[in-house]
């Protein structure tokens, strides 16, 4: 199991991003089965690797044209967080605000949005949707993940990427309410997947996710995690909060949210 994981993400890490769909053989289809068993539940696993399969791995999600873009964004969930770092981030326009990467990575870093906007950036007009039954368009730009997680070095067992956000959506004692997201890596390394830091051509607002938010254009809304402080490499979600990889699917939501 664990030789045919690594293969796949070595071919995944040393693929060129927008490379054409992988076939997957028979033995990766069950493979994928038995590597993500134990986190979804198989009809869930099922729309997954639908999806995969019938688009590619490497799919992308529709893009849109300027003329596309709609008139107003809803923000939705937090729309300000509000715990005195962060309040004092924002005030200092995130000068202060650092990217944390660690986990299951070789060089831990830590990352300014300067840093981040050195990098080489990706524009895409996309479609966002909620569960709650609302969609609007939106031009993102930021640094696809997939080049960040490589220069970080992820270790042989890396298979998720959680998002730690400064919010909390529920106000518990235990922190159980802080918001956090996670994907695969196949999402990790799409081409679209990337960490944002403008909408329509301006520096994220607060609503929106200042300074950094992410943008996974294969699924829902709520896996668009705003507020990124953290992003660490694990190989289960064992450890994190209710242990179904994220604030909604701790609350039974899937965690495979594709569209
Ligand atoms: N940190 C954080 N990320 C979040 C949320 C949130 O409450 N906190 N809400 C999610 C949901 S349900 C949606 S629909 C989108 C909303 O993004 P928007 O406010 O930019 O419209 O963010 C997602 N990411
Ligand atoms: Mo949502």
């Amino acid at each position: 199991m664990t030789r045919s994981f690594l293969t796949r993400r070595r071919f995944l890490i040393g693929s060129t991003l927008g490379a054409s769909a992988l076939t997957l053989s028979g033995c990766d289809i069950l493979e994928q089965n038995t590597a993500v068993a134990s986190v979804i539940r198989s009809a869930e696993n099922l729309t997954m690797k639908a999806q995969r399969l019938l688009q590619g791995r490497d799919a992308l999600g529709r893009e849109f044209t300027e003329t596309d873009i709609s008139p107003s964004f809803r923000v939705n969930g937090t729309s300000a967080p509000d715990s005195e770092d962060y309040v004092e981030l924002a005030e200092g326009k995130f000068a202060n605000w650092r990217l944390k990467i660690d986990g299951l990575v070789d060089r831990p870093q830590e990352l300014s949005l300067i840093d981040l906007k050195r990098l080489p950036a990706r524009t895409q007009i996309t479609r966002h949707d909620c569960v709650e039954g609302w969609s609007a368009i939106g031009k993102w730009t930021g640094v696809p993940l997939g080049p960040v997680l490589s220069s970080v070095g992820l270790r042989p067992n890396a298979r998720f990427a959680v998002f730690h956000c400064a919010d909390k959506l529920e106000k518990t004692l235990d922190g159980s309410g802080r918001y956090y997201e996670s994907i695969d890596l196949i999402d990790a390394f799409h081409p679209q997947t990337i960490l944002a830091y403008q909408m329509n051509g301006k520096d994220l607002t607060v609503g929106h996710g200042a300074p950094l938010r992410l943008r996974v254009e294969r699924q829902l809304g709520y896996k668009q995690a705003k507020y990124i402080m953290r992003i660490e490499i694990v190989d289960s979600f064992a450890g994190l909060w209710g242990g179904h990889g994220g604030f909604w699917e701790d609350r039974g939501y899937e965690w495979y949210a594709g569209i």
